[in-house]
């Protein structure tokens, strides 16, 4: 069994008044975060969306196991593969399988089945949990708290994006198996999430949504 190291912790401690600015100029800068659902084509530097993914793949994760994968998709010919599959399940959601109660919570967002945007932003980046591990040898390695650990790491990741200036959606086209087989990816892994990466239209309108005030989802004990 590996015996632990330990490293010293860098650790940066800020006056209480600067620790306080911190935290209100990151709620001022995450709160303007929007689904966006119109993308402009202008292209972006894969470096930014690199260290993005750095960002994200320095998540916490059971045991550290790290599981997850992302696949940046800037290929046309690949982002137009996932539009059209995307699309096929979208318009079977909306004209058949969501049940009302479903349609009317989707309502105010102004969403339905075509997708433009997918073949129109410089990046999607599908976001894989991986079940387990799969060893150099094709044995398997034990995976924990997966659900927790993606959704851990994906929020970094939106964060990150957020931070250096770029709009995105997280989309769920369901189901997302089309996505697997799309990308080629392994028995191993399933599909979690499709960020739609890019610089919002100039155009762009979001629908006026409000969140629950901070009393509403919070307890203090
Ligand atoms: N996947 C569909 C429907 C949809 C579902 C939820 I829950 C949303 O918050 C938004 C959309 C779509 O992308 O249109």
């Amino acid at each position: 069994m590996a015996q632990p190291q330990f490293v010293p912790l860098d650790f940066t401690e800020y006056p209480v008044e600067e620790m306080a600015r911190r935290a209100a100029e990151f709620y001022a800068e995450m709160r303007r975060r929007r689904s966006v659902r119109h993308f402009s084509d202008r292209p972006v530097p894969r470096t930014i969306i690199e260290d993005c993914l750095r960002a994200a793949n320095s998540a916490p994760s059971g045991a550290n196991k790290q599981p997850w994968h992302f696949v940046v998709v800037s290929d046309a010919e690949t982002k137009r593969r996932i539009r059209i599959a995307a699309e096929a399940e979208e318009r079977a959601f909306y004209e058949q399988r969501a049940p009302q109660e479903w349609l009317d919570d989707l309502a105010p967002l102004g969403t339905g089945p075509d997708k433009p945007f997918l073949e129109t932003a410089p990046y999607l980046i599908a976001i894989f949990a991986q079940r387990y591990g799969l060893r150099p040898d094709g044995s398997k390695e034990q995976h924990y708290y997966v659900q927790e650990s993606v959704g851990i790491a994906t929020g970094m990741l939106i964060a990150a994006l957020h931070h250096a200036g770029l709009a995105m959606l997280t989309h769920t086209p369901s189901p997302m198996s089309c996505l697997s087989e799309i990308l080629g990816r392994p028995q191993n892994e399933r599909p979690y999430l499709l960020l739609v990466v890019g610089y919002p239209a100039p155009e762009a309108t979001v629908p006026a949504l409000s969140k629950k005030p901070l009393e509403e989802v919070t307890t203090f004990v």
